[in-house]
């Protein structure tokens, strides 16, 4: 037995699957859990000394590799300050000018501890700002794990098969309508079977959590018609996107002004936070210049301020930044769409910028029907073959992988050899 095993025999003991978050558990893609040591730049270390060439980046974060010392530093001096005070800081007032300067829509924001938490607030916002209690999300969109969004859900609520789960009560089922991505036309249908009751719409923008799958055209600038003619928040989930597409995120890839949008991991640079924020008039309804009430005693954590501060400030002073993340993903891409295509097979990858998923489909993925079409069961033979040869991948299918600024042509170049001999491995 390896330390991994052991570990994750200990861990079965004492932690619900032996693990913090469902997917780490490579339940989808079977075999055990390979535990961390460290990570430095493109790579991590497993307890057993085991090196891999890391696409999850912390399952986004990491978008210049694990350890940048630009973030470390600012860290380790902001650790001698203090690590929490429960009390404003300047750094908070900082990072909030800075992410109203880089998102235009952003006129406020509200800083908080996870994505879930920041997606929760924001659907309170707009229900305490409309009045109305409905919200709409799409089929296989995920945006964390609070009840009202664990209907029809992605990520690992899809790939364990439980979308809809047990303990969301039927009266949060019932305020929770969904619709289909890059299809307005079920938006339309349920707006008109629900008229004046919807308060939001929350979309992840480009989905990660069935896998990468990018709106086609038109689709979300009908959706922000819709939600405006029609009086709806339309809430941007940017937990992946933001900051990682481009310094405005995937709203300024897109050309579309959210009413509020929703930040994680990345903001902070890879600690824990989350953050929502947009119009001014919504986010006034929020407690104390308002009456939705919302609070946390780290939120704003000075830790986690300073290392985002840095990341934020590093890639408003180097906008090649975003250059070099295309780069590198599309010689990826191109690397691994020949290993498919001299195997005779046509699986379909989805890539926009630094995000990618390879799907063992031979059908465009577009939506959720589409994306579970793909072969799960040969994902999980690829992403053990890889794993073999060093390359960690997201251990299930219904996850976006993610290039850094830190991996280099070697690492590139080694990971399409790695993924042609798996692929001929497992066919
Ligand atoms: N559900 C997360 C990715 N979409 C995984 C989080 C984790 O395991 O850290």
């Amino acid at each position: 037995m390896n330390r991994s095993e052991q570990l994750f025999d200990q861990a079965k003991k004492y932690i619900p699957g032996g693990v913090n978050s469902p997917v780490r558990a490579f339940k989808s893609v079977g075999g055990n859990p390979v535990f961390m040591k460290s990570g430095a730049g493109s790579k991590m270390y497993d307890v057993d000394g085991n090196e891999y060439i890391d696409y999850i980046g912390s399952w986004g974060p990491h978008l210049f590799g694990h350890n940048p010392p630009f973030i470390i530093e600012v860290l380790k001096k902001a650790i001698d300050n203090g690590t929490s005070f429960g009390a404003p800081t300047e750094i908070e007032v900082k990072m909030a000018q800075l992410i109203t300067e880089l998102v235009p829509s952003i006129e406020m924001v509200r800083m908080v501890n996870s994505g879930t938490e920041a997606t929760m607030s924001a659907i309170r916002a707009a229900r305490g700002f409309t009045g109305k209690e409905k919200i709409i999300k799409f089929e296989g969109c995920y945006h964390g794990h609070g009840d009202f969004f664990l209907i029809k859900a992605g990520s690992g609520a899809l790939t364990f098969g439980v979308p809809t789960s047990p303990g969301v009560t039927k009266g949060n089922a019932a305020d929770t309508l969904v619709a289909d991505f890059n299809n307005i036309d079920s938006v339309k249908k349920v707006i008109a079977q629900n008229k004046n009751e919807i308060a939001a719409v929350i979309i992840e923008p480009v989905v990660g959590n069935m896998g990468t799958v990018i709106p086609v055209n038109k689709f979300l600038t009908e959706l922000r018609d819709l939600c405006s003619q029609e009086k709806i928040v339309l809430i941007f989930d940017e937990v992946m996107t933001g900051f990682r597409l481009s310094i405005g995120g995937a709203q300024e890839v897109f050309g579309i002004k959210p009413d509020l949008s929703t930040f994680g991991k990345i903001i902070g640079g890879g600690l824990p936070v989350g953050a929502y924020g947009g119009k001014r008039e919504i986010m006034e309804m929020v407690s104390p210049s308002g009456p939705v009430y919302q609070a946390g005693t780290l939120s704003g954590n000075p830790l986690a301020m300073n290392a985002g501060y840095a990341a934020l400030t590093y890639i408003k002073e180097h906008p090649e930044v975003y250059q070099k993340l295309e780069e590198k993903s599309s010689f990826l891409e191109s690397g691994i769409r020949d290993a498919i295509k001299s195997i005779g097979k046509n699986f379909q990858i989805n890539r926009i910028g630094s995000m990618m998923t390879l799907f063992f489909t031979e059908e465009p993925v577009t939506d959720y029907n589409s994306a579970v079409k793909s072969d799960a069961n040969l994902f999980g033979k690829y992403f053990h073959e890889m794993l073999n040869r060093g390359i960690y991948l997201p251990p299930a299918q219904f996850e976006a992988m993610f290039v850094s600024t830190a991996h280099t042509k070697d690492d590139l170049d080694k990971t399409i050899e790695a993924s042609l001999q798996s692929l001929k491995a497992i066919l």
